[in-house]
């Protein structure tokens, strides 16, 4: 099933269930300065999981295109992806535990087909703040789920919430798929993170605030937050072991490995690439529709940032960047059926991104050199790491971010001081601003 009918069944399911569909928000949060991005399907609702009326009622559900970046290093992986839509349905005071679980245990294995045995689901095991859930458990018992697939997790694993310091949060029911891959040790489970078990649906039970004294006050209503991760779950539903091989991913995946010049002994590396270009070229062509351009502060510079990642990425696995436009538009034909709005926004797309090219490319040639010349006297000073005068000078004259930089030492087995780094840094900006 490809990922636009898994959004479509998901939608005509809750809707079915009498929930109203609600747009998406954009990736840049209105009115929150907390955040850069959007981060979960929840938060432009935060205001209604408080308390606020939402016009549509009290359940609704819909799709969001989220970005997080805190996963950035981990995208070469099977599943992570810094950019993704994550499918939602809310009970805003509406239904709680019992309703939710069912919902989600009758579209996993009736709609979907999935079949029982493939389940895995983890519960809070409680603390001080909040008692352990054996309602889900029993729930989930209820539903069918044998208790060897029952897991109980404490806060690390099973709350989710605030996405700030503050706000709406609280326990959750994470649904997880076996790939039947084996056990990475006996000890195995759905927290381990080996690739066995994929997380696809986290059920949150929102009947916190989390306050600014770190402690947690009972909301007036008690709220669902759900976030069914699409790609994850096309990957399931479609037996694939990685994400980048279903249809949204897999055309430009070939693309890339027909491009890539580095020979079959290298191929581990350039795949690794090729996910990492797959993931970030996808997250800046959405970060621009949604308005964002690339600068050197807040979502502009994440954006500069992600689509310097994936041109190094593309040097490195010794692609041609003379091919990103016809990438773009490959790219921008494969995802038009989900994202429409790409291709009323391609002529900027091309634009923007071919314009941070050329200007990246101009440098990178020369700040590669540099570099090659600071690792090599690092390591005849026999040193792990790499000074962060360096690192500065590297970002400072030759628009090397530093995540590059330590991305391009961690590749030589050397550290970045990122300490001195950013002392350099905040220097340079107090003498800018006293300029300015
Ligand atoms: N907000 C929850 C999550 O992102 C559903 O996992």
């Amino acid at each position: 099933m490809k990922a636009i009918d898994i959004r479509n069944k998901y939608l005509k399911f809750f809707e079915k269930h009498n929930h109203k569909i609600i747009a998406g928000a954009s990736l840049v949060p209105a009115n929150d300065s907390s955040v850069l991005f959007t981060p979960a399907g929840m938060h432009p609702l935060t205001p209604y999981l408080l308390g606020e009326k939402h016009p549509e009622g009290t359940r609704v559900a819909n799709y969001q295109k989220c970005v997080r970046t805190i996963d950035i290093d981990e995208v070469g992986d099977s599943h992570h992806l810094t950019c993704f839509e994550m499918m939602g349905n809310w009970s805003l005071g509406d239904y709680f535990k019992e309703e939710s679980i069912k919902m989600s245990f009758d579209f996993l294995t009736q709609d979907l087909n999935l079949p029982i045995e493939k389940i895995f689901v983890t519960c809070f095991e409680g603390d001080s703040d909040c008692p352990k859930d054996e309602e889900s458990a029993n729930i989930w018992r209820q539903a069918g789920i044998p208790e060897n697939h029952i897991y109980f997790f404490n806060k690390k694993e099973n709350w989710w919430g605030p996405v700030g310091n503050t706000g709406p949060c609280g326990a959750c029911t994470e649904i997880f798929y076996d790939t039947g891959k084996e056990k990475c040790n006996a000890n195995c489970n759905p927290s381990c993170g080996c690739g066995k078990f994929i997380e696809i649906w986290n059920n949150v039970f929102m009947e916190f605030n989390k306050k600014e004294d770190g402690t947690y006050e009972e909301l007036a209503q008690k709220n669902v937050d759900t976030g069914l991760g699409l790609e994850r779950a096309a990957m399931t539903f479609q037996g694939k072991d990685n994400v980048f091989e279903i249809e949204i991913f897999k055309p430009i995946m070939d693309r890339l490995a027909a491009a890539t010049k580095l020979t079959q002994g290298d191929r581990i590396i350039a795949d690794q690439s090729h996910r990492i270009i797959a993931d970030h070229l996808k997250a800046a062509m959405l970060l621009i529709v949604d308005g964002v351009t690339p600068s050197n502060i807040d979502q502009g510079y994440v954006l500069r940032r992600i689509i310097r990642r994936f041109i190094r990425h593309m040097r490195k696995a010794e692609i041609d960047v003379e091919i990103l436009e016809s990438l773009i538009n490959e790219y921008i034909e494969v995802l038009e059926e989900m994202y429409p709005e790409l291709v009323k926004r391609k002529t900027m797309i091309l634009e923007v991104l071919l314009a941070e090219k050329k200007k990246f490319m101009k440098t990178l040639v020369n700040g590669e050199k540099e570099f090659n010349k600071a690792i090599i006297r690092i390591k005849e000073q026999n040193n792990e790491i790499l000074d962060g005068e360096t690192v500065f000078r590297l970002y400072e004259t030759y628009g090397f971010p530093p995540e590059i930089t330590e991305e391009l030492a961690q590749e030589q087995g050397i550290k970045i001081n990122m300490e001195n780094f950013e002392k350099l840094y905040k220097e340079h900006q107090e003498k800018s601003r006293a300029r300015s």
